[in-house]
């Protein structure tokens, strides 16, 4: 089947800022490629191939040490591409999963020996199907045995209703993309303003400061986002994590390049120290410990 949205950069530039030693891609995804991992029938976009050795390739080339695939929507629930990267990484891979409640003991015990260290909520409603949130805290209570944590993704105006549920969430949460605020309203605005209360109050809550090139309605080098991403990043510098979000699944507007995207992390991070954290320390504590 033809892709839907743009490729992948082909040619991403060497990155100007040296990225310290063990730094993290904490956000990115593999997909397929098919037939080999199938994507999902159920799924709303269907992308490019772009599988680990892609993946690999661009972690060695940016300068990362290691990555955090996260399960993408095209895949649904079936996780065998990102577990067989996982694998395949010899121990520089975590995986995020998506699951059903009816996961069996044994399925969860093999992720976690393959790498795998959470699951995705999905809440974006072009992206997945609604799951009942009964479901959600079902599988949020399996997989607390294992230390994981869960990854939320909503947009920005679903945040006030889903307050309450990510209140009774047991576990580490981590936001992607900040909760997706909308850049245009400025870090001032209530609605931003009332994300950084939640991560004030709930020190469960961790949030990527990614996705800048998604946020953005002015483009590269999204000097309309990076206050937003700096904000979160002053503020919470030990709940922080940073990706490129390779392959970048449903971009029409732009396709960044992923060089260019690892020169705006000292706008983002603005001292050595915050650097360390975001890239290094804090992914490390929370997918390597
Ligand atoms: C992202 C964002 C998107 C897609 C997915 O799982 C996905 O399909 O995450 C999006 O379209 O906003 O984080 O990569």
């Amino acid at each position: 089947m033809d892709a839907d949205w743009l490729e992948f950069h082909p040619n991403p530039k060497t990155p100007d800022f040296p990225l310290p030693e063990g730094a993290v891609d904490a956000h990115c995804h593999i997909f397929g490629p098919s037939p080999e991992f199938p994507f999902a029938p159920e799924r709303k976009y269907t992308p490019c191939n772009a599988g680990k050795e892609q993946l690999f390739a661009l972690r060695d080339h940016l300068g990362f040490t290691r990555n955090v695939i996260v399960q993408a929507t095209c895949h649904g629930r079936d996780n065998r591409a990102l577990v067989d990267a996982c694998l395949a990484s010899e121990g520089r891979a975590r995986g995020i999963v998506s699951i059903g409640a009816d996961v069996s003991g044994r399925e969860l015990e093999e992720m976690h020996a393959a790498g795998v260290r959470g699951v995705r909520f999905n809440f974006v409603k072009r992206l997945a199907d609604a799951t009942p949130r009964e479901v959600f805290l079902e599988i949020a209570d399996r997989i607390r045995k294992f230390g994981w944590h869960i990854v939320v993704y909503f947009e920005a105006a679903d945040l006030e209703e889903l307050i309450p549920f990510l209140r009774r969430l047991p576990n580490i949460i981590v936001v992607d993309h900040m909760g997706r605020p909308d850049v245009s309203k400025g870090v001032d605005h209530p609605d931003f303003q009332r994300f950084l209360e939640l991560m004030a109050e709930e020190s469960r809550i961790w949030s990527k400061v990614t996705c800048l090139e998604r946020l953005t309605n002015t483009g590269p080098p999204y000097d309309d986002a990076v206050p937003f991403a700096k904000a979160v990043t002053d503020a919470f510098p030990d709940r922080v994590l940073w990706g490129t979000d390779w392959p970048h699944p449903n971009m029409k507007s732009h396709m960044p390049d992923d060089g260019a995207l690892v020169d705006i992390i000292p706008r983002i991070a603005v001292t050595e120290t915050l650097q360390h954290r975001l890239l290094v320390r804090n992914p490390a504590e929370l997918y390597w410990h």
